[in-house]
């Protein structure tokens, strides 16, 4: 079996807290062997492409440490800045600067230079994410002929838009440099192999990119969460703790949960609209329920969080100012992280999971409060249209979060389900996460890029 080099901008193997997403890969590195290598997070006077290699938990990490030009220009500049407003639909928001884009390449260089002398002949490489779309295309100039995979979290963007972005031919054009592309869902796939056909004049059958004498696979692979974890996390001291505390202070409301990084594509501001609405239509039900929404800050370097940060607080009191009581809040604002095993015991206290991202790649947060629930009496959850999970998630109550009307709707619906019902969606709902969990999401990708033919790779 070969090794596998796993590279990502942020690497967080070890440590007893981690996501799904560290676990998975962490289970495939101990698996086959190899590194996980990535920006260790730190600055540095000057780039020396020295590695720190650590050994936690059976699994190898390299890092590296940027200048703050490289932290500036690629991580808060062309990623965050460009590339994430882009291709969650936010042109509005997105910075063209050439210094990014510049920022950005080199960036992908040094990776691509300090990553080298770690590669063997015969390991598997895997790229994530869009901080490093052009990491493939820089090992190939160095000679790397390795299978090379490279998996987006977020979504692709409709041509048109990404028409908007100058070296979008160019940076497309590297990606052709991988052997397989991962994709959330079909229809980020589509989009990705729109742009391809249209724009580069690629050919496409059976999800295989044709181009310039190379091949590529496109695959559909959705992400999942650690199922069976997240479910014996709910029954952790804890977790339970947790629960038994939140249902307490709910004193016999319903509770409504959301739980998001503080970011313009989750659809906060819309859902906190939708939520009023509800409020608005139904003065009846106004103190059987409140939101509790937990907002951890995120990027708190760029100004557009900045703005959103302000915005949210903002309605949040006008609507708490508007229709609160001596004896009732309606909406709790919480701006800090949890540990994952609270947020499981919050999950399972809630009678609704409300999921409102106006784009979002994936959302992970709509399967783990799935997987928190109590089978006998489970929440109900309301989750975008424009998500990856709406695709593998048709029994959760899909909504258009840019309609507050549908959103208050859906909760009105939610509230009043009857149990068999509730227990019916829950049931399809949980099939579906507990068998497209992370591990075989991740078994699905490296399987796909052990498959590719070695012929194809020397093509590059
Ligand atoms: C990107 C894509 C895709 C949130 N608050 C706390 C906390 N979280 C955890 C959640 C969940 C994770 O963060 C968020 O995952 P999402 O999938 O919802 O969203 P992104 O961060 O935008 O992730 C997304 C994902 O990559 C994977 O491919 O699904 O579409 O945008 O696990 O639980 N965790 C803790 N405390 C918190 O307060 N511990």
């Amino acid at each position: 079996m070969s090794r596998i080099i796993v590279i990502s901008n942020r690497v967080s193997a070890g440590g007893g807290n981690q996501g799904g997403l560290a676990v998975a890969l962490s289970a495939a590195l101990r698996q086959r062997g190899g590194v996980w290598f990535g920006w260790s997070g730190e600055r540095t006077d000057s780039f020396t492409g020295d590695i720190n290699f650590q050994r936690r938990d059976g699994v190898t990490t390299a890092t590296v440490d940027l200048e703050d030009q490289d932290i500036d220009e690629y991580y808060n500049g062309y990623a965050n800045r460009t590339l994430w407003p882009l291709f969650h639909y936010r042109i509005d928001l997105a910075e063209y600067e050439r210094d990014f884009a510049g920022g950005y390449q080199r960036a992908n260089e040094r990776f691509a230079d300090t990553v080298r002398p770690l590669i063997e002949p015969s390991d598997l490489i895997w790229v994530q994410d869009y901080h490093m779309f052009p990491l493939g295309a820089e090992l190939r100039q160095r000679g790397v002929t390795n299978r090379i995979g490279f998996f987006l979290h977020i979504p692709w963007p409709p041509r048109r838009l990404l028409n908007t972005l100058p070296e979008a031919t160019t940076l497309v054009a590297s990606l052709l440099a991988y052997d397989v592309i991962g994709f959330q869902s079909r229809e980020w796939l589509e989009s990705f192999a729109d742009y391809a056909r249209d724009e580069l004049g690629g050919e496409i059958e059976d999800d295989v990119l044709r181009w310039n004498g190379r091949a590529v696979r496109l695959l559909d692979c959705p992400i999942g969460i650690d199922a069976k974890a997240f479910v014996e996390m709910t029954a952790t001291p804890r977790a339970r703790l947790t629960w038994r505390q939140m249902r307490d202070s709910a004193d016999g409301r319903e509770m409504i949960v959301g739980v998001d990084r503080l970011d313009y594509s989750k659809g906060l501001e819309e859902r906190f609209l939708g939520y009023e609405r509800y409020l608005l239509q139904r003065p009846e039900q106004r103190k059987e329920v409140f939101l509790l929404q937990i907002a951890p800050p995120s990027r708190a370097d760029v100004t557009s969080y900045q703005r959103i940060r302000n915005t949210l607080e903002g309605l949040a009191g006008r609507i708490n100012g508007a229709l609160a009581d001596i004896d009732w809040v309606p909406i709790r604002y919480v701006n800090q992280g949890y540990p994952r095993d609270v947020l499981a015991g919050v999950y399972r206290a809630s009678r609704i999971g409300l999921v409102t991202p106006l784009r979002d790649g994936m959302n992970l947060v709509a399967k783990e409060y799935v997987a928190a629930q109590n089978p006998e009496d489970p929440g109900v959850l309301i989750l975008s249209r424009f998500t990856g999970a709406a695709e593998q998630m048709p029994d959760a109550l899909l909504v258009n979060p840019h309609s507050a009307e549908e959103v208050a709707d859906a909760i009105h619906q939610a509230l009043s389900m009857q149990r068999d019902e509730r227990i019916r969606r829950w049931r399809a709902l949980m099939d579906g996460v507990e068998t497209y969990d992370v591990m075989w999401w991740s078994d699905r990708f490296t399987s796909a890029l052990a498959d590719v033919v070695q012929s194809n790779v020397e093509n590059a």
